[in-house]
């Protein structure tokens, strides 16, 4: 079942839990939430204290992307619940292994997310330590930029590695999930979408006719 995950650094910030509440009423499956350091990208974005602020006002799953170096030192500052995703990137932490097994000790599923660059194979002895697989379609770091050209190439690569290896982790695409780059992405076996400003938070329409318009093509 193909699941959609809301990026909630383009919600409207300033009525945040509104904007929860309505993306809950449009049938959203997850709640991504961006976490940046401004050091392993460009950029910073909300904090642990927005985590733990939102988790107490629904029961929608948080799909927690951290791109923050060594992300070890940061999982004990989330109250999380056993179906929340914590995701940490591949590139960022030289022991990611260990940090993996940190995260399913915590009682929470793994997610391992891996930058345009970063081969498919990278991951191959990982498998056992994950819930979910990331594969980044932009740089991470902002929103509103262009699908990297080899997305759906490596989209497909990983998920025929995945099922060679007889293993069912779900494939998240993250950046420029556009209604044409989804359906595409759809085929190459991307399960779990992060929607933003290319299709999700869209002047012309409401969030629900949204969600409802990227359903219907993937
Ligand atoms: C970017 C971040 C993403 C963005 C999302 C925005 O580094 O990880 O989750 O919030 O990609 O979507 P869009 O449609 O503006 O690219
Ligand atoms: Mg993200």
């Amino acid at each position: 079942m193909k699941k959609l995950s809301a990026s909630l650094m383009c919600a409207d910030l300033l009525n945040l839990e509104a904007s929860v509440k309505e993306l809950q009423s449009a049938g959203i499956d997850y709640l991504h939430i961006d976490i940046m350091d401004g050091d392993f990208v460009p950029n910073i974005t909300m904090g642990f204290d927005t985590v733990n602020s939102i988790r107490k006002i629904t029961d929608l799953p948080l799909d927690i992307h951290m791109m923050v170096r060594e992300p070890n030192r940061f999982i004990d500052c989330m109250e999380l619940s056993e179906q929340d995703i914590l995701c940490v990137h591949y590139e960022a932490d030289t022991h990611i292994h260990r940090t993996l097994e940190q995260i399913r000790k915590k009682g929470v599923k793994a997610g391992l997310a891996i930058n345009p660059s970063t081969p498919v194979d990278s991951i191959k002895y990982l498998t056992d330590y994950i819930d979910m697989l990331l594969v980044m379609t932009v740089s991470p770091g902002f929103a509103g930029q262009k699908l990297f050209s080899a997305a759906e190439r490596k989209t497909r690569d990983a998920r025929e590695m995945l099922d060679s290896m007889g293993l069912n982790i779900p494939i998240e695409v993250d950046g420029n999930i556009s209604l044409v780059n989804g359906e595409k992405l759809s085929v190459c076996g991307a399960e779990i979408f992060v929607l933003g400003t290319s299709s999700l938070f869209v002047r012309d329409k409401s969030l629900a006719e949204a969600a409802r318009d990227f359903r219907s093509v993937i």
